[in-house]
């Protein structure tokens, strides 16, 4: 080689390190500050952590706890658990909640999210026994809480249905709304004056698709596109009687708020300029977050939704749709019945139309007509359908915003899970690029009051046991004595809610 090539050589080899380098810096850049929003949250944006009863509490049997759907589906047929485990004491909350409270004052949270065990305040679920044990604890709790600051969001119901009820059809029997709504009457009665912020239903798809649609959760029936959207219907028809119960009886006098929690991922679209991506896109939006609210804003299920279900129930033999339809009464009732919306928000999928979906399909997973993928470069949590989208968050809260005129909106979760990490980098940075998105939207005009980390420490995550972890706080389950560590997560957020910033010094 002579000296002229060689020199060439060298060049070239300095010219690709440094663009190497630099494209280094660029991706690192890109990856971290650079789009992280730098204005400040506002003074009054609420932010807290949450739990539900059944995934923390524990002390399933004990005090007069009556036997829930959840305690029947397990107790029969363990392994339908991972690792056949059980929520039977779990963190063991129920006598640690003082401990819980030390932990979300640590934080610094202005609210805790938890919710009431229907079977614990009725252990048949019915007005015939109040069980006083289980009243004074969730009084405890209120009361500890109060002591030290933090506002407690309160969700009357977490999928844990009374047994009682649940053998009687559950959420499929109309029965339901009344026996529903005299519970929630009864925790308005019971605790309302310390609660402001009341939920009524957490994550009803979850009950409805999951339960009776393709019975992967308790009670475990599977009757999918039939119970599955009786079950729609009498959520709805329940949250609506216990809003409009609130509202007569206790509103006045309590001043609280009455919503209701509706998951739903983001569904961007497979090819952005085909409008038949965007047609599935917004189908299924309706199918997720407006079976549920649509109704609650509207006064009816989704036109999009009752179309297609009454097409396919037609062309599969029935001589009605699947969709039960609300009389012009019911839709009176429901219309109107929100002072804010609940969102969870985890992941999102792309989506496009399914011409090979089954004539015969039923449900939530056939009825949409859609199918859905994920793009192989997304990052994952420990949750098998856990994939990383933080600008999902921001797309679909301005299509909630959009779809239903901007009203008031809570992040109620957002999480993320691990196998077991105590130096948790990736949940920071879950955090704060969901954070980031959400106040872009923010500074957009939508009208969002608050977010919700799920979860305050490890728990029971449903059929997948302890085998994932969503929690700030580490939960020894192999110790007795259920001892919380925090993981560094902890810090972090605690720093967000004390600075209200995202990044080292805000705008
Ligand atoms: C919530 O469920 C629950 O409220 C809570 O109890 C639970 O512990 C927590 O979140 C963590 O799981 O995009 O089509 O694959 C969340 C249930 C299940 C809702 C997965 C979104 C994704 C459906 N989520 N689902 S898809």
């Amino acid at each position: 080689m002579n000296v002229n090539k060689k020199f060439l050589q060298q060049y070239i080899n300095n010219m690709q390190a440094s663009l190497f380098l630099a494209s280094v810096i660029l991706f690192t850049l890109t990856k971290s500050e650079e789009h992280i929003n730098n204005t400040p949250f506002p003074k009054d944006f609420l932010f807290g952590t949450a739990t539900s009863a059944y995934q923390v509490e524990g002390a399933w049997n004990v005090d007069g706890k009556g036997v829930n759907n959840w305690d029947k589906f397990i107790h029969t047929n363990r392994s339908r658990i991972k690792g056949n485990d059980t929520a039977d004491v779990t963190c063991d909350s129920y006598h640690k909640y003082k401990e819980d409270v030390a932990l979300l004052k640590y934080l610094g949270v202005q609210f805790y999210r938890f919710s009431i065990s229907w079977t614990r305040i009725l252990p048949n679920g019915t007005q015939g026994k109040i069980n006083h044990q289980g009243v004074q604890y969730y009084k405890n709790l209120l009361k500890e809480l109060k002591r030290n600051n933090i506002t407690p969001m309160v969700t009357i119901f977490h999928w844990d249905t009374p047994q009682a009820l649940e053998e009687q059809g559950g959420w499929t029997n109309e029965r339901i709304v009344h026996w529903y709504s005299r519970y929630a009457r009864l925790c308005f009665q019971l605790f309302g004056d310390d609660v402001k912020y009341w939920m009524t239903v957490n994550e009803p798809k979850q009950t409805c698709n999951m339960g009776y649609g393709n019975g992967i959760f308790a009670p475990g029936v599977k009757s999918p596109g039939e119970g599955e959207y009786l079950c729609v219907y009498h959520v709805v028809l329940a949250h609506a009687t216990a809003w409009r119960i609130y509202d007569k009886e206790f509103r006045a006098q309590q001043k609280g708020k009455v919503g209701i929690v509706v998951d739903c991922s983001w569904y961007e679209p497979a090819d952005l300029w085909n409008i038949q991506d965007q047609l599935a896109s917004q189908l299924k939006l309706h199918f997720t977050y407006g079976l549920y609210v649509n109704p609650i804003v509207y006064g009816d299920f989704p036109w999009a939704v009752k179309s297609i279900v009454k097409k396919r129930s037609l062309a599969q033999g029935y001589n009605r749709s699947r969709l039960p339809e609300f009389s012009q009464q019911q839709k009176e009732l429901v219309k109107g019945t929100y002072d804010f919306l609940g969102l969870n928000y985890y992941t999102a999928r792309y989506i496009k139309p399914d011409p090979d979906t089954p004539v015969d399909g039923k449900g939530y997973d056939f009825d949409s007509e859609t199918t859905t993928f994920v793009d192989p470069h997304w990052e994952k949590g420990a949750s098998f359908w856990l994939y990383v989208v933080p600008w999902g968050i921001k797309k679909l809260v301005t299509w909630l915003s959009q779809t239903y005129g901007n009203p008031p909106v809570i992040i109620t979760e957002n999480g993320y899970s691990e196998h077991g990490t105590m130096d948790d980098q990736k949940r920071i940075s879950y955090i704060k690029s969901h954070l980031s998105n959400l106040k872009e939207a923010m500074n957009n005009g939508v009208n969002i009051k608050g977010y919700t980390y799920w979860s305050l420490m490890d728990n029971f995550e449903w059929v997948e046991g302890y085998a994932v972890k969503f929690g700030l706080y580490h939960v020894d389950f192999e110790g007795a004595k259920r001892n919380r560590t925090a993981k560094s997560s902890v810090e972090y957020y605690k720093k967000v809610i004390s600075t209200r910033c995202l990044v080292d010094k805000c705008k």
